[in-house]
This record gives structure tokens, C-alpha cells and sequence, in this order.
């Protein structure tokens, strides 16, 4: 009865973040539905790493639970969906009163607050926790999104604290020496009470959202450099590692930097340039631009990422279309042309990525009044500084801004985003006009623009769709020259009404 913490689901995430559990001093039960990833991962670790003693297999679940000290501690690492309901259910009859579960899977937010009222209601307390970084992550340093039972956050968090990620609290900069048995110490750990129930799994899903959108930007500058200028892979590379250096700096630049660089290993050539274009997803990012329309948030930018990627995956169809439907005459961008353009794309991309994030802090705003949480976005931006894919030096641009003003309407509203959204929108504008004129697709930068147009608009045509709504449905309008909340309705002339009375 010595672990301090148990873990169920050993694929690769749960191996890892059993791995820095361990490296952190932490004697770790360990349990997968088959052993023989056990044993395997248990060989392994004897083999290979240093805190190994405090990884102890076990092959059957009552012999798990009863190693673990009171109250127990039990992360899962399984897959989402029905496989989580079926491990809390084998686990329930091992548990007692004030046992802790702690879901560390890309739960639906709304099968976490189902899961925590059933097991609150059996004694059990629940956590459910959104877990980004992918397996590095898990391994070295996570960034962790807790919600649920406050009381058994309070004993999970020196766990929670000692692996997450860590960064300088100031600038937001990662704090470097992760290595296996070398666990870093010091600095900011990228995890914060998120708020009760699915309040955790749900901010983790916005920020898959954004990660959507962040890749879909990043792509479509690399096809606009490709397409416009006619940059190789390697040179496009190299814009992307200069970019790096500067406010855009991120891991998802860092890393799309090395991969345009990349030769294939195969044949001559890039590898990007043999990836086949039709891309998966996993939901998640279906997931948010889905709530958000289900809330009635604005997230058009990340909902154009889903859809790319929907219209990416019909490969065949687009082949067939690309033989029947004509697009412009293009016209290339002299060599003369070519640094401004360069910077014009930069630009387009810096000021969708804003109106992105703009977007995803907007639906979580209307998620904590809907769902009756209390987020704060100060911290979740904090949190979302280290750790995560969607981890860059723009976080801390964020968790700034919110520091000025907690009450933030719109991250667009704030002093340094403002500035930067004036000065860039002259680049961005005609990236796009560019890319409308060449029949480039460039659906991530023209949502996030008319999102920006749209929110910057006093006034909007949505004069003539009330007006509308009230000729054919009676629905009543509001007038410009009456105080909000009176509504009126005009007997609108006969002709075009339909005919209701029977003749
Ligand atoms: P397995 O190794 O026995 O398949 C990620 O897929 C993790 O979820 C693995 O540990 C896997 O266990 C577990 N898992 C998947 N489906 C499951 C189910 N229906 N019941 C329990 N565990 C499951």
C-alpha cells in the first residue's frame, strides 16, 4: 500500500506521463486491460530508465487499486468515449469514499460533467483533466487543465505542479533541461484550477480549436509562398525558422520549419512535397467550431479550419474538379515584389493568429456564462505558455493583456493587439486580394478578416435581415431611434406575403 498515485491505460501517453510522474519522485502504480503492455512497458523502463523503482506493474485491478495510499489517487489514460465509462466501472468496486479519478483523456466536456455527478454521487470525487503536449509533453512537461472536485484538486496538485511544464513567469520562455530522470524545477508550472466539472476538458478543447486554426494560417502561408512566388520547400523553411525568431515565434512555426526543410528519405526532393493532401482529424476541433455554434459565438475562423480540412479529404473528388471548374488567369508576383509579399504574408498571418485566439477567448466567455463556470483567462493563458502545441511567445502577449485588464471584452481590444491588427491589416488585405485574384484558397486569413471587419463595424446590414425576418415571420424589429428592448412590427404590404388565409 505504497504508490502514491496509480495510472490506467499504458499507450504511449499514459507510459509517459507515468515516466515523469516517476521522475518526480513518485512511486506510480501501473495498469493496462492488457498486460502484456505491462509487462512490456515495465521491461522497458528496467532497461532504460532511472526512476524505474517507483514504476511497479500490476496485472490485476484489485491488486492496482490496493496499492495505492488513501485516498487514492487514479489517473486514466484510456481512450475517450464508452472505453472510459467501462474502466471507471471495472474500477468502482475496488474504490472507497474520497477516492480520487482523474481523467486525463480528451474527454467530451459534457461526458465529464455526467461522469463527475455519477461518481459524486457514489463518494468518489472526479477530476477531469485536459492534458496537451502530445507524448513530449507527457513525458517532459504537459500543460494541464484541471476541473472538478476542489477538494481532490488540492491533493493532486504538488503532482499536477511537479510535471507539468515550466516557463519564466515573466517573459513566458521555456525553462530548458528536461531530460529522462532529469525533471526541470523552478519557474511557472503550466497548470491552474480550471473551474468545476467539465469546465478543464472543455477549455482543452478550445484549444485544439485554436491549434486547428493555428496549423490551417500556417499552411496557408506556405501554399501562398509556393503558389504566388514559386518558393521551394526548403526556402519557404527558412522564412518560417526567420519567423521564429520574431513575435510569430512558436512550436508550431519551429516545427513547420523543420519539416519544409526536410528531404525525403525515399526519392529526391522534399518530403512535404510527397505528403498526400488530404488531412484527418480526430474531432475535437469539429467539437469546438460545434459548441460555438450551439452558443452562438463567432468562431468563423476556427470553423473555416474544420471545413479545409473537410475539403481537403475529398483528394479524389478535387482531382476530378480541378478538370472541369476554371479558376482566374494567374498572375505571379515579380522577383521585384517578392520580400514585400514575404511580408505581407507575414502579416496576414499575424493578424489572423490574433483574431483566432480573439475568437477561441470569445467562446470560452460565452461557455463560462452558459455552463455557470468562472474561468479566468489570465491564467489559462498562462497555462497555454509551455507545454502545449499551441505554446508561443504570443501567450505571453495574452496573459499580458489580460493582466491589464482582466475584464477584457475582446483580446482585440487590447492596446498591443490593436496596434498590431493597424499596422499589419494593409499586408493582410492584400494577401487576400491576391489570393482571391489568383484562385488561391485562402479560407483561414478571409474568415479571420471578416471577422475583423465585422467586429469593427458600427453598423452592419443586419438592419435589412430584421426587417426581413419581421416581413415574412412577423418577428419584430428594434429601431435605431427607440432605447433597446421595445420591439415593433410593420403590417408589411400584401403582395409578396405568403398567403396564409385559405381561399
Ligand atoms: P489496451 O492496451 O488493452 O487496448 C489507449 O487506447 C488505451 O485505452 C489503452 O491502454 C487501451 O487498452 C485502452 N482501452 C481502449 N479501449 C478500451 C476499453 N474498451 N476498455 C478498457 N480500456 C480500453
Amino acid at each position: 500500500k505504497n504508490a502514491d498515485i496509480g495510472l490506467v491505460g499504458l499507450a504511449v501517453m499514459g507510459q509517459n506521463l507515468a515516466l515523469n510522474i516517476a521522475d518526480h519522485g513518485y512511486t506510480i502504480a501501473v495498469y493496462n486491460r492488457d498486460p502484456k503492455k505491462m509487462l512490456n512497458f515495465i521491461e522497458e523502463c528496467k532497461a532504460k530508465e532511472p526512476s524505474h523503482e517507483r514504476v511497479v506493474g500490476h496485472a490485476d485491478l484489485a491488486s492496482f487499486v490496493l496499492s495505492i495510499k488513501r485516498p487514492r489517487k487514479i489517473v486514466l489514460l484510456v481512450k475517450a468515449g464508452s472505453a472510459t465509462d467501462v474502466t471507471i466501472n471495472a474500477l468502482l468496486p475496488f474504490l472507497e469514499e474520497g477516492d480520487i479519478i482523474i481523467d486525463g483523456g480528451n474527454a467530451l466536456w459534457t461526458d465529464t460533467i455526467r461522469r463527475e455527478k455519477e461518481l459524486t454521487a457514489k463518494g468518489i470525487d472526479f477530476i477531469g483533466s485536459g492534458v496537451s503536449g502530445g507524448e513530449i509533453g507527457a513525458r517532459f512537461g504537459p500543460s494541464l487543465m484541471p476541473s472538478g472536485n476542489r477538494k481532490a484538486w488540492a491533493s493532486l496538485e504538488p503532482i499536477w505542479r511537479d510535471i507539468a511544464a515550466k516557463v519564466d513567469p515573466d517573459t513566458g520562455a521555456p525553462i530548458e533541461g528536461a531530460a529522462p530522470g532529469k525533471p526541470v524545477e523552478g519557474g511557472f508550472a503550466c497548470t491552474e484550477y480550471i473551474g468545476p466539472d467539465g469546465s478543464g476538458h472543455y477549455v482543452k478543447m478550445v484549444h485544439n480549436g485554436i491549434e486547428y486554426i493555428d496549423m490551417q494560417l500556417i499552411c496557408e502561408a506556405y501554399w501562398l509562398m509556393k503558389n504566388l512566388l514559386g518558393m521551394a520547400a526548403d526556402e519557404i523553411g527558412k522564412v518560417f525558422a526567420e519567423w521564429n525568431k520574431g513575435e510569430l515565434s512558436s512550436y508550431l512555426i519551429e516545427i513547420t520549419a523543420d519539416i519544409l526543410q526536410q528531404k525525403d528519405p525515399v526519392s529526391p526532393g522534399f518530403l512535404v512535397d510527397k505528403v498526400m493532401d488530404a488531412a484527418g482529424q480526430k474531432g475535437t476541433g469539429q467539437w469546438t467550431a460545434a459548441n460555438a455554434l450551439e452558443l452562438g459565438a463567432p468562431a468563423n475562423a476556427i470553423a473555416a479550419a474544420v471545413y479545409a480540412r473537410a475539403l481537403s479529404s475529398v483528394k479524389e473528388e478535387r482531382v476530378e474538379a480541378s478538370k472541369i471548374l476554371k479558376g482566374p488567369v494567374s498572375k505571379p508576383v515579380s522577383d521585384k515584389d517578392k520580400a514585400a509579399t514575404i511580408e505581407a504574408i507575414k502579416s496576414a498571418l499575424y493578424c489572423s493568429k490574433i483574431c483566432a485566439y480573439a475568437q477561441g477567448f470569445q467562446l470560452m466567455d460565452k461557455a463560462q456564462v452558459a455552463y455557470n463556470w468562472k474561468l479566468n483567462f489570465g491564467e489559462i493563458a498562462q497555462i497555454w505558455r509551455g507545454g502545449c502545441i499551441i505554446r508561443a511567445r504570443f501567450l505571453q502577449k495574452i496573459t499580458d493583456a489580460y493582466a491589464r485588464n482582466s475584464r477584457l471584452k475582446n483580446l482585440m481590444l487590447d492596446p498591443y493587439f490593436t496596434t498590431e491588427l493597424n499596422d499589419g491589416q494593409a499586408g493582410w488585405r492584400h494577401v487576400i486580394a491576391l489570393a482571391v485574384s489568383n484562385g488561391i484558397p485562402a479560407q483561414g486569413f478571409a474568415a479571420a478578416l471578416a471577422y475583423y471587419d465585422g467586429y469593427r463595424s458600427a453598423v452592419l446590414p443586419a438592419n435589412l435581415l430584421q426587417a426581413q425576418r419581421d416581413y415574412f415571420g412577423a418577428h419584430t424589429y428594434e429601431r435605431v431611434d427607440q432605447p433597446r428592448g421595445q420591439f415593433f412590427h410593420l403590417d408589411w404590404p400584401e403582395k409578396n406575403r405568403p398567403q396564409l388565409a385559405i381561399e
